[in-house]
């Protein structure tokens, strides 16, 4: 290319390299540990051209496909340098800043901005609704690494703003990029970061009992459906950042309710009737929706915990409709409620110590699953590793019964196609955990790629290795299929029979139906340009065959499929956002639901009940 004039803006190179490149680099000074992704720079001008430099910063992709790196050096990184999208004048001023610089020595860190009472509450709330659900309420890490005050520290000032602002393709947010935090916020951020963590407060019986709201009481319920609506063709859609709940009529393709349930909502799950959905909100409220009444109407909530992510109903044959759990990511407890009135049974500790006898600072409550072959729930413990059982059969009594130790973190998981095995992800340790439910053990350690992620996951039958579950990856472009038939395929069970590579990291969710012939995956968190595609794997080949772009405004994120299974619904992740539904055997469009806040989840009242994915 042409050789680039050297007479950059030193100190705009100065301030685009402290905000971009400081997270994954050094520039001189000892290392840290765990190591920072990328390699030192302090003497980056000797052996390749400003100009090679500058072209590496815009367009490393490219530079990649021209071989002007060579594989082999490329290994032992974790991830390809991304594009952060910069002005060319901007890679010109850095590259300019960091040649001046080489001859100069190292850079220091810039000191934390020291922040007034308000600004440091402000950022509380911040972490907890932005950076708390994967690092940890005491940033301890989880899904996502160790930021304690030791380790931010070390990361220092300028690379935390850095990687708020452009996240990582391993999975963390592009916060400042996407304007979800101003640089206020991000400054302010690297400073709370660099502190000790706040105290969190617990939340004892006596204020969840003052918190539940029996809104409409049984007796005051209809007997019937009000209406002859299919309703258990219905679907919620979370509206995340409204904090409502949209549902959806799957046979007349109408939207019949909008309802406000609490900040941020996270899922919903249906009884085991279908009657009643029960939503959860990141603030830790539930609420209980019945659909039967002509238009579906709240009947109760209650608050069980400062921060939760799941809830589940009682789903064994004689417990329909009677009790409902509700996980707590703060503080370490569980709540059981009456599932037609939410009124409080039983608050349950988790235990602060993990599978290896080590203590915790927290453990919080991820994927729950409800047996249809017992009356019990199935409990990921993140941080202690475990996977516990639940019964619930005495009704004087929801302690768990057996802590069976897995691996750590604990994440989002589901049943195999029988239902006998619990498959969850423990995503920092790149792992898939097969528990067996009939025998309460451990079965399976399945490695899987970086940061597995396979929402509820999904069973299909291959055409060579019968029965398998698979998961996608948040840190890799793959999706990890693996045999799940211990009794017709044993030599397969818990093998991986297949890799299938996609276009980029960043998949959250995987999902099928039986009358679908695909499995879809998304990779709303890529970092390369295919958060709005999606792809289809085909069941009759196990191969990738397609990938298309199916949201325009936001990111595409999650599926759901209809009562028979004919359409998916793939949200349009965005404050203007959308539901789209596809044919489930063409995958060509057929309509869109508009005007939806930032919708995310979405749950088909019959497929929910039954567990099926
Ligand atoms: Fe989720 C499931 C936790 C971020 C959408 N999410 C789950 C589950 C857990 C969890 C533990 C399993 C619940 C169960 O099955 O009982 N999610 C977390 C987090 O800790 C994390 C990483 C960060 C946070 O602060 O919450 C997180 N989740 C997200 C999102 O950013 C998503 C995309 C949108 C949102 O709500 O903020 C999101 N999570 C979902 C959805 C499911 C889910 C749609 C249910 C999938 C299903 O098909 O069942």
């Amino acid at each position: 290319g042409d050789r680039l004039p050297r007479n950059g803006d030193t100190v705009n190179g100065e301030a685009q390299y402290r905000q971009s490149c400081t997270y994954c680099h050094s520039f001189g000074g000892a290392p840290i540990e765990p190591p920072r992704p990328g390699p030192d720079l302090l003497d980056i001008s000797m052996g390749i051209s400003e100009t090679w430099l500058g072209a590496w910063i815009d367009f490393p992709a490219e530079m990649i496909a021209a071989g002007a790196i060579p594989p082999e050096n490329l290994e032992g990184y974790p991830y390809v340098m991304p594009d952060l999208l910069h002005p060319p004048v901007d890679v010109w001023d850095m590259v300019d800043f960091m040649v001046t610089q080489s001859d100069i020595g190292q850079i220091f860190d810039s000191e934390p901005v020291n922040l007034t009472s308000a600004q440091f509450e402000a950022s509380r709330q911040d972490y907890f609704n932005l950076c708390a659900g994967c690092h940890g309420l005491f940033r301890t890490g989880a899904t996502g690494p160790d930021i304690g005050a030791l380790r931010s520290q070390a990361i220092g000032t300028d690379g935390l703003g850095a990687i708020l602002h452009y996240g990582t393709p391993a999975g963390m947010g592009n916060f400042g990029q996407t304007g979800i935090m101003t640089d206020e916020q991000i400054t302010n951020m690297a400073a709370y970061l660099q502190l000790p963590p706040p105290d969190a407060p617990p939340l004892p019986m006596v204020d969840i009992q003052a918190s539940w709201d029996l809104v409409i009481p049984v007796a005051s319920r209809p007997a019937t459906p009000e209406h002859t609506r299919n309703w258990e063709n219905y679907t919620g859609v979370v509206l995340r950042d409204a904090g409502q709940v949209a549902i959806i009529d799957g046979d007349n393709n109408e939207e019949i309710a909008r309802l406000s349930t609490g900040f941020a909502v996270h899922i919903l799950r249906s009884s085991s009737t279908g009657r009643y959905f029960y939503a959860i909100g990141r603030d830790g409220l539930v609420t209980m929706i019945d659909l039967w009444t002509t238009v579906p109407t709240i009947v109760a909530n209650v608050k069980g915990c400062h921060d939760a992510r799941s809830i589940d109903a009682s789903k064994f044959p004689g417990f329909e409709d009677t009790y409902l759990i509700e996980g707590c990511y703060w503080p370490p407890q569980y709540v059981v409620y009456d599932g037609l009135t939410l009124e409080p049974i039983q608050r349950v500790d988790l235990p602060l110590v993990d599978m290896n006898g080590d203590p915790l600072v927290e453990n919080r409550v991820a994927s729950i699953v409800a047996s249809h072959s017992r009356p019990e729930w199935v409990v990921s413990q993140k941080e202690a590793g475990f996977v516990s059982i639940v019964p619930y059969a005495n009704p004087l009594d929801f302690s768990i019964s057996a802590n069976i130790s897995t691996a750590k973190f604990l994440h989002d998981g589901g049943f195999d196609h029988t239902g006998d095995y619990f498959l969850v992800a423990a995503n920092a340790s790149n792992l898939m955990v097969a528990v067996n439910l009939n025998t309460q053990t451990l079965e399976a350690l399945i490695p899987t790629g970086q940061v597995p992620h396979p929402g509820r996951g999904v069973n299909w039958i291959d055409p060579v290795y019968g029965w398998v579950n698979a998961t996608s990856h948040i840190g890799e472009g793959k999706v990890t299929v693996y045999g799940a038939d211990p009794v017709g395929n044993p030599a397969h069970a818990w093998q991986i029979v297949r890799e299938i590579t996609l276009p980029s990291s960043g998949s959250l969710f995987i999902k099928s139906h039986p009358a679908s012939p695909w499995v879809l995956v998304d990779m709303t968190l890529s970092a390369t340009g295919y958060d709005q595609d999606i792809c289809a794997i085909s069941k009759a080949t196990g191969t990738l065959d397609r990938c298309f772009t199916v949201a325009t405004n936001g990111k595409a994120v999650h599926f759901e499929f209809n009562m028979d299974g004919s359409e998916v619904m793939v949200s349009d992740w965005d404050p203007d956002g959308a539901v789209i539904v596809l044919d489930s055997t063409t995958l060509a469009e057929k309509r869109r639901f508009v005007n939806l806040t930032t919708p995310t989840g979405k749950f088909n009242v019959y497929n929910t009940a039954h567990d099926i994915y």
